[in-house]
């Protein structure tokens, strides 16, 4: 059986932490790409220099030209600009459609039947474009934000209980963005539901929290975002593909209808393996999750119909 091919376009803080885990897990060889010329390269001999150590006989590469992608049966883009403090995800939209659009060319010409999880934010619009510019079947084209929403709940309600992080199950819904929705009757500690440990008022402030926890790390960090968790909640999705796993994990993800909303990305439960979203779960909410996430997708609609008039114009 022929080695897998991951190209990581984006060899930055996210693109180089997810070289170093895809590495370590044998999960394929790995190309980064990057505009800036010598970082994939240097980014990859440096982890192929480590690979003794690391246990890992995956073969990394490094370039400037995306006919290196040629083969690829995973793409993760996070190629474009972070945030800085003081800035929304929304202030990134038009810098980043631009590399976005550019990138998503490249894919739709050397890299033909890859999935591709777009990282990019505003992530929502980013995934949108990158499914409208390569015409690549929806299921193929996903973006990475829930399992990094729904792991900081996770974490936040496990540090809140002292109990084992990998133990809380936890489902964040909705766009990439302050509005994004926690649920409460979804969140299980090893098993047990919320409701058994924590009140809906201390949930509140968890999803208050974990709505505002990218920004939370931009101001800490100053010169960027959040990279090492973002990382490998990506490569938890490409693992999902290439393993056929069936995970249920949340992504952004067309909706065709699901949540009474039609040709619009978004962040909901899935079903992910080899065929890429294989279903989408369409799960209960009470009426105050119901309007919060009708709120949350009526703001991806807005960047959605701005990629749109871009795409036109
Ligand atoms: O949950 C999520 N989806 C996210 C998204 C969580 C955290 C950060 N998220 C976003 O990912 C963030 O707002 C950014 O838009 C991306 C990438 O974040 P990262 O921290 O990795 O940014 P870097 O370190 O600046 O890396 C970006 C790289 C950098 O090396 C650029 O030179 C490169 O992208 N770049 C390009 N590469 C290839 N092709 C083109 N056109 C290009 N333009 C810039």
């Amino acid at each position: 059986m022929a080695r897998k091919k991951i190209a990581l376009v984006g060899a930055g803080q996210i693109g180089g932490t997810m070289a170093l885990v895809l590495a370590q897990k044998q999960l394929g060889d790995i190309v980064l790409i990057d505009v800036v010329e010598g970082v994939p390269q240097g980014k990859a001999l440096d982890i192929m220099e480590g690979r003794l150590p690391l246990n890992t006989a995956a073969v990394l590469g490094g370039s400037n030209d995306y006919g290196d992608i040629v083969g690829s049966d995973v793409v993760i883009v996070t190629a474009g600009v972070p945030r800085k403090p003081g800035m929304t995800r929304d202030d990134l939209l038009d810098v980043n459609f631009k590399i976005v659009k550019q990138v998503g060319e490249s894919i739709k010409a050397k890299a033909p039947n890859a999935f591709v999880i777009v990282v990019t934010n505003p992530l929502d619009a980013m995934v949108y474009a990158m499914q409208r510019v390569t015409g690549f079947a929806p299921e193929k084209v996903v973006g990475m934000a829930g399992v990094l929403d729904s792991s900081r709940l996770a974490c936040f309600v496990a540090m809140e209980l002292g109990v084992a992080a990998d133990d809380v199950q936890a489902t964040v819904l909705g766009g990439h963005g302050p509005s994004m929705v926690s649920l409460y009757n979804y969140v299980s500690v090893g098993g047990i539901p919320l409701s058994q440990f924590m009140n809906k008022e201390k949930f509140a402030q968890l999803s208050k929290r974990t709505a505002d926890a990218g920004t939370e790390i931009v101001n800490l960090l100053k010169t960027g975002s959040a990279f090492y968790s973002p990382g490998v909640c990506a490569i938890r999705m490409a693992e999902a593909y290439l393993l056929d796993k069936k995970s249920v994990l949340t992504c952004a993800a067309e909706l065709k209808g699901q949540y009474g909303v039609k040709d619009l990305y978004c962040g909901v439960p899935v079903i992910m393996g080899a065929g890429g979203v294989e279903k989408i779960l369409e799960v209960e909410m009470d009426e105050s999750e119901k309007a919060a996430f009708a709120k949350s997708v009526a703001e991806v609609k807005v960047n959605a119909e701005w990629v749109d008039a871009k795409m036109k114009g």
